[in-house]
């Protein structure tokens, strides 16, 4: 780092490049700040001119210690809380299930804040800054702050580099010796301790209060020119040309069983780099490393040059009347940034905020919310073409199983493993908060979908035979122990649970069945393919059949639960039984038509007004439901101011925050995730519109392909092009389209395969030979 080249050329305010945010300001409020990040450790870049508040994470920041949250014995109450359901007594049943049911403690553990990176800037008075800007440019992963201040020119990159596990900022002048500064640390933790090392660098050492967890962070600060001292806690800068500072930060959670690590070794590993390696040399690592994974899509959906020179807040206000497809466009890009910047393979999945968390009490604790949350963070991952970023899940499922296999024990007496509505790092994955909603039996189902379908995205049947296989396979033995007869109709259903998260504690709601279904058939499929467990197949496939079918209500809708009581008013959030419409695929529109009409119906009931995530998932359902001017519709909502709840703002109002952060309000990031999938599904569908509840077609298998070609293309994007994405049957399409109509399509299949191609309404078959590019146009549709 020392060894950095002299001086650097320094651009001026440039024209905003069409991937980046970009602000006329510093960021007062925190969702006004951009995010960086490694995976690892994330980082929100205030941009201050006098005042740099850089405020900092890591993944593994969080209250608790290793625990075990089941609760022994609470097997023996199941028999009478079904009982009392079946009876129609949900009150006793949700109080004795309150009572002897529930996670021990009844709350999971908090992720925290972990500290801030302060520069203080004594010459730089707020009145003679002119020629602001600050910005992200998402096509570098890099925050760039500028400004004129006394007459000369400063510049500061942020970036957060996932090779070398780093926090970097340069900082420079046009002019030499004008940078003069005073950089700290600031722990989010009372009680930290900060001191000098022999070779300089500022450690922070502490741990969090509640718990095990112990952090240390360590910054060093190179100058270049002018001169560079240590001054109590703090290092002072002063008239050097220019300055780079490098953070680390670790902390001793090793697993959910294990907080043996230790962060001062951690953090010297990762400060090697930063002594060995220049700012330039980290920096292209850094490029080369992130852009290996973002170049993979490239997306144009159209756009004006108006809407464009605006900064983004800006943007972001006018959208819903400007037509400002390139917004979208790069809506659908910040997704696949923010995915890439949280999940990286070996760290943690991305949280309810991804990895970004200021408060060390933030909103239902940053922690991981799994009726929905965390797998709508990983809608995008492999459609987009990141399936690494999803590693980190699955890493996760591991240790969930573990814990879910005690759970699944101590409170059903069954086998397999079990996941309830949520879980921590702790991987806590009993029932917690309260009975009506946190008993839901089917988290660990759910995320066991998503083994299957990165295997069909991606065909590698050794992560199928080796990670996915065993854990999917556990999941589905919990349900084939657990399954109950409904004594009315002498179906199979699961219970007690709940519709998330409403309707309180009852018996077979629709969207678990759906789930045990689908899994069901992921386990049947999987061990075919692996030429496995012939019996265990066979009894799943038994059992599939006898799951209750899902029923259509007396208004025309899809009943969300097993009686008909829906109430065609409720504009509830959770749109939980249309999961068979997405992200699962037993509902579809060739295949079961009525279904198909019900689900829409009852969609149209929910109404489009919604939290930042649902509104992510309406976008995915009316794509699904082949309506591109709808999705679009929800998208408008989508792309709109948010407010928090606030003596200014008495009505709280969903939408993304300046930095285009998705708001519940307030921020949950799986809007964000839910909206790029969402603009994915309206451009390219893969999952076969002819499946029904129980068919097994072969796209459903990965034996073949099917592509649905613009299924949903609104009016609002006539002309575009999308390259790199990825399909079911490890299909990558390119797509160009012309006044609403396909121009071309480019498919190439990792592996020798056939493929349905489906477009306006005609389906054509197209063989696709391994690596080879086949391109296809309109007039294959028309013949
Ligand atoms: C579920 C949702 C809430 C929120 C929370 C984190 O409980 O119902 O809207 O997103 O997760």
């Amino acid at each position: 780092m020392v060894k950095f080249a002299a001086i650097l050329a320094l651009t001026c305010a440039s024209l905003a490049s069409p991937l980046e945010l970009w602000y006329r300001q510093p960021a007062g409020l925190w969702v006004e700040s951009l995010p960086v990040g490694n995976g690892h450790i994330g980082a929100m870049v205030f941009g201050g001119t006098a005042h740099e508040r850089i405020q900092f994470n890591e993944q593994t920041v969080w209250t608790g210690e290793p625990h075990d949250y089941s609760h022994p014995g609470a097997y023996r109450y199941l028999d009478q809380i079904r009982q009392l359901l079946f009876e129609g007594k949900q009150k006793e049943a949700e109080d004795l299930a309150m009572k002897e049911f529930m996670s021990e403690p009844v709350r999971q553990k908090a992720y925290q804040a972990f500290g801030d990176l302060l520069l203080d800037f004594p010459g730089i008075g707020a009145d003679s800054v002119t020629n602001y800007r600050r910005s992200l440019d998402l096509d570098a992963a890099i925050a760039t702050t500028e400004f004129t201040a006394n007459g000369v020119a400063f510049r500061r990159e942020v970036f957060c580099s996932h090779p070398a596990n780093l926090l970097i900022i340069r900082l420079t002048a046009a002019k030499p010796g004008s940078i003069t500064f005073t950089a700290s640390l600031k722990s989010a933790h009372p009680g930290s301790t900060y001191k000098f090392l022999s070779d300089g660098d500022l450690v922070m050492s502490g741990r969090v209060e509640d718990g095990a967890i112990r952090f240390e962070a360590r910054l060093l600060v190179a100058a270049e020119g002018g001169h560079r001292e240590q001054r109590e806690d703090q290092i002072v800068v002063t008239g050097a040309d220019s300055a780079e500072l490098a953070l680390a930060g670790a902390t001793n959670f090793v697993n959910f069983r294990d907080v043996s690590g230790d962060p001062a070794r951690r953090n010297i590993q990762a400060m090697v780099w930063a002594h060995a390696k220049s700012y330039e040399e980290l920096r292209r690592d850094h490029l080369a490393d992130y852009q290996k994974l973002f170049h993979r899509v490239s997306i144009d959906l159209g756009g004006s040059p108006e809407a464009e020179a605006k900064p983004t807040p800006e943007r972001i206000a006018a959208f819903a009347r400007s037509g400002d497809p390139q917004l979208v466009a790069m809506l659908f890009q910040y997704g696949r940034y923010l995915l890439i910047s949280s999940s990286r393979p070996g760290g943690q999945p991305a949280n309810l905020q991804g990895l970004w968390n200021e408060s060390n009490n933030p909103p239902w604790d940053s922690k991981y919310t799994d009726n929905i949350n965390t797998e709508m963070n990983y809608w995008p991952a492999e459609e987009t073409s990141l399936p690494e970023c999803q590693l980190p899940l699955f890493d996760a499922m591991k240790e969930l199983a573990q814990s879910g296999a005690v759970t699944a024990k101590e409170h059903y007496h069954a086998g397999g493993w079990v996941l309830h509505h949520n879980f921590d790092i702790w991987r806590g994955t009993a029932p917690i908060n309260a009975s009506n909603h946190g008993i839901w039996q089917t988290g660990g189902a759910w995320l066991s979908t998503h083994l299957f379908e990165h295997y069909l995205f991606t065909g590698d049947e050794q992560f199928l035979r080796d990670t996915a296989y065993p854990l999917m396979k556990g999941a589905a033995q919990f349900f084939v122990d657990t399954l109950v007869k409904d004594p009315k109709t002498g179906r199979l259903i699961t219970g007690p649970s709940n519709s998330p998260e409403q309707g309180g504690l009852v018996m077979g709601p629709s969207m678990d069945r759906e789930i045990v279904r689908t899994l069901f058939g992921d386990v049947i499929a999987a061990g075919r393919i692996l030429g496995i467990d012939e019996p265990f197949r066979a009894r799943l496939a038994e059992l599939r059949q006898q799951v209750a079918p899902l029923q259509i209500g007396k208004y025309g809708q899809l009943q969300e639960w097993l009686e008909d009581k829906d109430d065609p008013k409720n504009e509830h959030r959770h749109v939980s039984h249309l999961w068979a419409v997405y992200p699962g695929s037993e509902i579809t529109p060739y295949g079961t038509p009525d279904l198909f009409k019900a689900a829409r119906q009852s969609l149209i009931f929910r109404g489009d007004a919604a939290t930042g995530w649902s509104m992510g998932w309406k976008v995915n359902l009316w794509a699904r439901f082949l309506d591109g001017d709808h999705a679009y519709r929800i998208l408008q909502n989508l792309i709109s101011p948010a407010n928090d709840k606030d003596a200014a703002h008495p009505v709280a109002h969903a939408g993304v925050y300046p930095n285009l952060f998705d708001a519940h309000p307030p921020f949950q990031i799986d809007g964000n995730f839910g909206a790029t999938a969402g603009i994915t599904e309206m451009l390219l569908q893969s999952d076969d519109p002819h499946g029904t509840e129980l068919s097994l077609t072969p796209a459903q298998t990965g034996e073949s392909a099917f592509l649905f070609l613009l299924p949903a293309l609104p009016a609002a994007f006539p002309t575009g092009s999308v390259h790199g994405l990825r399909a079911r049957g490890g299909v990558t399409v390119d797509l160009t389209w012309r006044n609403g109509k396909l121009l071309q399509a480019v498919l190439r299949s990792d592996r020798s395969k056939m493929a349905t191609v489906r477009y306006a309404g005609r389906e054509v078959a197209v063989e696709l030979p391994a690596g080879k590019e086949v391109t296809i146009g309109d007039a294959q549709f028309s013949r």
